[in-house]
C-alpha cells in the first residue's frame, strides 16, 4: 500500500539510549504528521507478553511476537519504532522476516556496556553484580553485536540530537521519499 509504514529496529543494551532515541524519533514523526508508535518492553512484556522471561526461549518468543504486533501495525499505516534489546542474531534476523525484509531497519545502538553499567538507571546492573537477578544481558547473558546494521549510533559518541539526525538522515534517504 502507498503508506510510509516501516520498522524501525532499535536492538542494545539496557541503558543504550534505545528508549531516550525512540522517543525523540517518535516527536520527529509527529511533527511530520506520519503516525508511529513505540513498543517496547515497558507496553509489551507486562500484558502481552506476561508469560515470558529472560531465558533463551523467552526471548526467542518476545522477539517473535513483538515482530508480529510490529506487522500488524504497519500493515495499519503506522511506523513502529521497536525497542527491545533483542540480544540474539537469529531472533533478529527473524524479526525481520516476519516484519518483511524491506520493511525492516536495523539500528544497533552501539553504547558500551561500561557505559551502561556506569549510567545504570535503573540500577539493574547493580542486581546484578549482587546475584540478585539471574540473566542480564552483558552480565550473565550475551549479546551478539549486529553484523550488518542499516544504521549504527553510539551515545558516548553522538549526542540524541546527532543519534535523531544520523537516523532521519537515513530514512529521508532510504525510507521517506
Ligand atoms: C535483560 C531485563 C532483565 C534481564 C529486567 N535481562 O532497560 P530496561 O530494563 O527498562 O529494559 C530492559 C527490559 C528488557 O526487555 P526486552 O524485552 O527488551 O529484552 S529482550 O529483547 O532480550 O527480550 C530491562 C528489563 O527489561 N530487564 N530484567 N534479566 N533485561
Amino acid at each position: 500500500n502507498g503508506h510510509a509504514s516501516f520498522t524501525i529496529w532499535l536492538t542494545g543494551f539496557s541503558g543504550s539510549g534505545k528508549s531516550t532515541i525512540a522517543a525523540a524519533l517518535d516527536q520527529w514523526f509527529y511533527k511530520r504528521q506520519i503516525r508511529s508508535y513505540i513498543t517496547d518492553g515497558d507496553n509489551t512484556r507486562i500484558h502481552l507478553n506476561r508469560d515470558l522471561d529472560f531465558s533463551r526461549e523467552g526471548r526467542k518468543e518476545n522477539i517473535r511476537r513483538v515482530a508480529e504486533v510490529a506487522k500488524l501495525f504497519n500493515d495499519a499505516g503506522v511506523v513502529v519504532i521497536s525497542s527491545f534489546i533483542s540480544p540474539f542474531e537469529k531472533d533478529r534476523k527473524s524479526a525481520k522476516a516476519i516484519v518483511g525484509a524491506k520493511h525492516f531497519v536495523e539500528v544497533y545502538i552501539a553504547t558500551p556496556l561500561e557505559t551502561c553499567i556506569q549510567r545504570d538507571a535503573k540500577g539493574l546492573y547493580e542486581k546484578a553484580r549482587k546475584g540478585e537477578i539471574k540473566d542480564l544481558t552483558g552480565i550473565n547473558s550475551p549479546y551478539e553485536v549486529p553484523s550488518n546494521p542499516d544504521i549504527v549510533v553510539d551515545t558516548t559518541i553522538d549526542t540524541i540530537e546527532t543519534s535523531l539526525q544520523i537516523i532521519t538522515d537515513w530514512l529521508l534517504e532510504n525510507k521517506l521519499q
